[in-house]
């Protein structure tokens, strides 16, 4: 597979990052990802056996490659590769454990001309995938879980998703207190990016994330994705990780009460997509790559219509 994104990330101290002429600064071209004008997709692969909607499915080293492939195909713009599960109540695995489940998968990937993200809150993580190719840190703790990542993504220049976390799984939903979510979670934002900007993180390397489940109830969930368009302009690319999470499933329960399995909250999914791109998302993350793809084109024909 070829990719026009196929050199080093520049350093984005020397200006690699940009804001396209006249464009929007919520969508500017990031150290080393691709820039298509539109929103991005970002294709989920879990090499983990006990993810949210994918455990197990593509624990398999071989199965992994190939499933980030496919997404490829289907249309992702970057394949996010994480070893470790966030859903509430995991528990953590070891850092031999996360590197033997990732390493060898991005590199493998990044070989084949794919752009890979890494999920992962560990720095000693980021750095070996860095290593291996990828051209995105993805750390679901924007920086709070391990005090070495901001130095760590620091020097390698790529680029880094600060999302909203207020605490690992185990502790996570006892922590989802808001007197205004939206408020609090653009102050806390704020915050963790003073901090990554203090340890050395440079300004165009970053992307906020709102960490849709991360210590969220369905209301706060939905207050933010609600706010989508003042997320995004805070002026600073923003990723939207919404697919088949539980404040979908619960929205679309039966008579009964029980919420939507994961897979089968695929449409919905889809519903988010089209409105955070529409918002001006920079990026959403999904499982299902194929209809997602479709849908941010879509909202780019539109977009490019009204222009
Ligand atoms: N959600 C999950 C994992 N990683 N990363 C970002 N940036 N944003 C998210 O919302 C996010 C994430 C959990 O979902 P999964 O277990 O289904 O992958």
């Amino acid at each position: 597979m070829t990719t026009p994104h196929g050199t080093a990330p520049p350093d984005p101290r020397e200006g690699g990052g940009h804001r396209p002429p006249g464009g929007d600064a919520r969508r500017r071209t990031l150290p080393g990802l691709p820039d298509e004008g539109r929103c991005l997709v970002m294709g989920v692969v879990n090499v983990t056996p006990d993810s949210f909607s994918d455990g197990g499915r593509w624990f398999d080293r071989s199965a992994a490659v190939r499933h980030g492939l496919e997404l490829v195909e289907q249309g992702a713009d970057i394949v996010d590769v994480g070893g470790e599960s966030t859903r509430p109540g995991a528990a953590r695995v070891s850092l031999e454990e996360e590197l033997a489940r990732v390493e060898p998968v991005i590199r493998e990937l990044s070989r084949q001309g794919v752009t890979v993200s890494v999920d992962t809150m560990r720095a000693e993580v980021a750095r070996a995938a860095v290593d291996a190719g990828a051209r995105l840190v993805n750390d679901v703790s924007g920086g709070l879980a391990d005090p070495e990542m901001p130095r760590v993504v620091a020097a390698s220049g790529v680029a880094y998703v600060v999302m909203h976390w207020r605490g690992h799984s185990h502790t996570m939903q006892s922590r989802a207190v808001y007197g205004d979510v939206v408020t609090e979670v653009c102050d806390e934002l704020a915050k963790r990016v003073a901090s990554v900007l203090a340890e050395g993180v440079a300004e165009e390397q970053i992307v906020l994330d709102p960490g849709l489940g991360f210590s969220k109830n369905p209301e706060h969930n939905w207050a933010l994705v609600a706010a989508t368009e003042r997320l995004a302009g805070l002026g600073r690319p923003l990723l939207i990780g919404a697919s088949r999470k539980r404040f979908l499933g619960r929205l679309l329960a039966g008579p009964d009460g029980a919420p939507r399995p994961f897979g089968d909250s695929d449409a919905a999914t889809l519903a988010v997509t089209a409105l955070a791109a529409r918002a001006g998302a920079w990026c959403v993350r999904v499982h299902d790559v194929r209809p997602n793809a479709d849908a941010v084109r879509v909202v780019a024909a539109v977009e490019g219509a009204r222009a």
